[in-house]
């Protein structure tokens, strides 16, 4: 969601990168144009002006204009400024001591309270606790049944005593069986309204004082943008919030909202919600959505991704080969079959360092269907020929291409682009052998392969 917004710092940086002297002149060029893309992005105006004063403030120091790289310095202030706008936040849920912990979710009707409620109940399982929910929306009767159905999808339990409609008798109701089934953790879904209504909010202030919650997670819907914000900060100040959950991150929010949730509503975003699916949760990590959103690349989602895909041994393996350049057309179509399964081709693109304006280049260029072509002719091989690729003459090729019904063109430039990616393997086996080491070292030698496969694809 932050794509446009991303394309338009980018540039901005790579204007600054091309003068080899920063003056106070080019860098309020630089300042009018971030202003512009932050304001265009939907952030809140007084947030804005804010941060380009302390933009400005910092970046026409007499050191940063005197330094080496003083467009990385820019960067780099800009990158600080961005990462105090979500504010110190770990994303989750902080730990707590009590027991059972209560979390009360809060927001306007349609937000995806109940959705998240699911969601959560599912991340929590996942973080090994016992959730149990309950639904406290009397007033639309299939309210109730919902979250039944999404706690069901989730594999938890929902508190739901048959006929009883009293929204504070049913959050106490749900207390009492977390503690007598010993359930560590309640959720406590509520009723919305379309705006913010005095009844609502003696509701939740009476829900509030019978289960005392130590999490209270405003969730608002990102596509609202400033609005939804707005109404975050009236909750917080009539029932108390502690943390944000940003949902529909996924449709065509400019990515105001969240830059703005910490100066407006003065606090930090603790999720974000990116689809209707239970799976579609995600802490939220301000130094990994910063580094995405000016192009740094967000290695460490990638690797947490890459290591849902690939086995540690896999890695292991694939890094021997890189370290003795022994990497084959064979290893080259298995990494392909790895980032098919890391999922779109665009989504682990904008994850990696620099991509992000290859990534727009690229709008459509790389696609399944090419992936699927290289594999054709990879599998019209011989075994023998995948291993050793010194075995593909000119009849080999002309035959492989008639057996995988692409041209000779096509086989020769795969195969060159296999070569190329050998090279570059090569050359990084060299760094990846150097000093660090352990797990992270060796993802990293995968990650790098990976790259190179989404490089060697365009
Ligand atoms: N695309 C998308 N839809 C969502 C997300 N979260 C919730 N929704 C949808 O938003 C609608 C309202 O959600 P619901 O949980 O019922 O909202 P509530 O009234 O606050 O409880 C439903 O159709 C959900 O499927 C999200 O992160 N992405
Ligand atoms: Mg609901």
């Amino acid at each position: 969601m932050f794509d446009s917004l991303s394309n338009r710092l980018q540039d901005v940086f790579a204007n600054l990168g091309r003068e080899v002297r920063l003056t106070p002149e080019t860098v309020e060029i630089a300042l009018r144009e971030i202003r512009m893309a932050l304001l265009e992005a939907d952030v809140n105006f007084k947030v804005v002006k804010a941060f380009v004063d302390k933009v400005r403030d910092r970046a026409v120091d007499a050191e940063v204009l005197k330094s080496l790289s003083p467009g990385q310095q820019v960067v780099r202030i800009v990158r600080d400024e961005m990462l105090a706008l979500f504010g110190d936040t770990q994303g989750g849920l902080p730990p707590v001591s009590a027991t059972p912990r209560v979390i009360l979710m809060l927001g306007l009707q349609g937000s995806g309270k109940t959705t998240t409620t699911g969601k959560l109940a599912k991340w929590l399982v996942k973080q090994g606790k016992h959730p149990i929910v309950v639904s406290t929306d009397v007033r639309r009767p299939a309210a109730i049944e919902q979250l039944n159905l999404v706690a069901k999808q989730a594999g938890v339990r929902a508190h739901d005593p048959a006929g009883n409609l009293d929204p504070v008798s049913r959050a106490s109701g749900a207390m009492q069986e977390a503690r007598t089934l010993g359930y560590d953790t309640i959720i406590v879904d509520t009723a919305g309204r379309l705006h913010i209504d005095d009844e609502l909010m003696v509701e939740l202030e009476a829900i509030k004082a019978a289960v005392q919650p130590t999490d209270q997670l405003y969730v608002a819907d990102a596509m609202t943008g400033q609005d939804a914000i707005k109404s975050a900060g009236e909750f917080n100040r009539r029932v108390g919030v502690t943390g944000v959950v940003l949902s529909k991150m996924d449709g065509d929010a400019r990515g105001g909202a969240a830059l703005s949730v910490v100066s407006v509503v003065g606090v930090p975003i603790a999720f974000t919600g990116s689809g209707e699916r239970l799976e579609d949760l995600e802490a939220f990590h301000p130094d990994r959505v910063v580094s995405r959103v000016l192009g740094m690349g967000d290695v460490l989602s990638l690797i947490e991704k890459a290591e849902s895909v690939v086995t540690q041994e896999d890695a292991a393996k694939l890094e021997k080969k890189i370290l003795e350049n022994d990497f084959t057309l064979e290893d080259f179509r298995e990494q392909l079959q790895t980032i098919k399964r890391m999922g779109p081709l665009e989504n682990i693109l904008g994850m990696l360092p620099g991509m992000g304006q290859i990534k727009q280049q690229m709008q459509g260029k790389i696609d399944d269907k090419q992936m699927a072509h290289v594999e054709a002719i990879i599998l019209s091989m011989t075994p023998r020929e995948r291993r050793n690729h010194q075995l593909l003459n000119g009849s080999r090729r002309r035959r492989i291409a008639r057996g995988s019904g692409r041209s000779v063109e096509e086989v020769n430039r795969l195969i060159k682009q296999f070569l190329d990616m050998k090279k570059m393997m090569k050359m990084m086996g060299g760094l990846a052998g150097g000093k660090g080491g352990g797990k992270l070292r060796k993802q990293f030698g995968m990650m790098k392969a990976a790259m190179q496969a989404q490089r060697t694809l365009r």
